[in-house]
């Protein structure tokens, strides 16, 4: 049976025939993933309002791919105090965000509280706020820095005030590529591992995939694989991510940048693939607002947020570093034929605009 027949049959895909999602033609791709994405969420599209706050971007790992980390070419250096932090919050609360998204390197200067304190005082203060913290690449830092278990430091992260995990660190899955691109850092396994901790405790998370880089797509296919399964397992993970490779300001040399084609295939095949993960995010920092929004026809339900202010992909090329206002984003998909539905961090709908 061929992969399309299977797929009008509704069979789930193991790698083999997964792979060769990527030899079916864009539109007969785009045509699959889409009448998933109707059935699971009509003609809405989410996002929230979101704030984008990174902390300090001093690291001890080096990730070739990061553009973000001062610890190599980047000499600008910097850690923010915990007032500095709250006077970024107040003002974003006055813009109405929902959501703060706090995503710092893993520096071993500032101690253990300077990263716990920081979710506890914004709670205090802003209790209506949700935050979205630390990453499992960052809590295998604390764990390993400061000799915890990843469940102490998620107990920790629960006492003070972290309400979900972003999708962040994941990167691509193979041990093979890991190594090459961020050999050293939190391994794919523990990466698995922490969110299915996370999961037993109640709460939500996310999950990306840095994609464009030296990975080959049956390595993409494997890391879906693999998070389908864990899925299967805790139900825990809101929302899929595929991140797009920036490639300025890095030690990876890749000369092509992905063509929009395979970046809307890699869309689709999510769509098509993650069939127990509801939210098909694609994140406009990575793929541009534009092809975001085509991606809306590709699987994705999902454009992330306004953001207000990013610096992890920008530093890497990304034109993400100011965000994008409300009412921009509500014509943007208006524009284009979809409902704009702002949600909260766990997909409650808060507004249809
Ligand atoms: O894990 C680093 C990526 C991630 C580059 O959970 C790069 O809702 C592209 O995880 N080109 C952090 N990407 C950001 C992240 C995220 C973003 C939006 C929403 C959510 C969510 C999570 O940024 C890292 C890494 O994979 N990254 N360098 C680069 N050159």
């Amino acid at each position: 049976m061929s992969v399309l027949e299977k797929l009008r049959n509704n069979e789930r895909l193991e790698l083999e025939d997964a792979v060769k999602l990527y030899d079916l033609e864009l539109f007969e791709l785009a045509e699959q993933a889409n009448k998933i994405r109707e059935n699971m969420h009509g003609k809405k599209t989410y996002f929230n309002i979101n704030r984008h706050i990174n902390p300090t971007n001093i690291c001890k790992d080096v990730c070739q791919f990061c553009a973000y980390s001062a610890s190599r070419k980047n000499p600008h250096q910097y850690t923010m105090t915990h007032e500095q932090i709250l006077d970024v919050v107040e003002s974003s609360s006055k813009n109405g965000i929902k959501e703060v998204h706090i995503v710092s390197a893993h520096n071993p200067n500032t101690g253990l509280q300077w990263y716990l304190d920081i979710f506890k005082k914004i709670k205090q203060n802003y209790p209506s706020i949700h935050i979205k913290a630390l990453t499992a690449a960052e809590i295998h830092f604390l764990a390993t820095e400061y000799n915890l278990s990843h469940e102490e430091i998620i107990k920790m992260m629960l006492e003070h005030g972290v309400d979900s995990m972003p999708g962040g660190g994941a990167e691509i899955f193979d041990e093979k590529v890991r190594k090459r691109i961020c050999g050293g850092k939190v391994t794919s396994q523990e990466w698995l591992d922490i969110h299915r901790l996370w999961h037993k405790s109640g709460k939500k998370s996310n999950a990306t995939m840095l994609f464009g880089h030296i990975e080959s797509r049956e390595n993409r296919i494997d890391h879906m694989l693999r998070l389908r399964k864990l899925q299967d397992e805790t139900g825990g993970f809101n929302a899929f991510i595929p991140l797009v490779f920036q490639t300025q300001n890095n030690y990876l040399k890749v000369k092509e940048a992905l063509t929009g084609q395979e970046i809307l295939k890699t869309y689709a095949i999510a769509r098509i693939l993650l069939d127990n993960i509801p939210n098909i995010k694609a994140y406009w920092a990575t793929s541009t607002v534009k092809l975001a929004l085509v991606a809306q026809e590709f699987g994705a339900n999902d454009l992330d947020g306004t953001i207000e202010k990013e610096s992890i992909q920008s530093a890497a090329g990304a034109k993400s570093a100011h965000g994008v206002q409300v009412e921009q984003f509500v014509d943007y998909i208006k524009n284009s034929g979809f409902t704009p539905v702002e949600r909260d961090s766990i997909y409650n709908e808060i507004k249809v605009w």
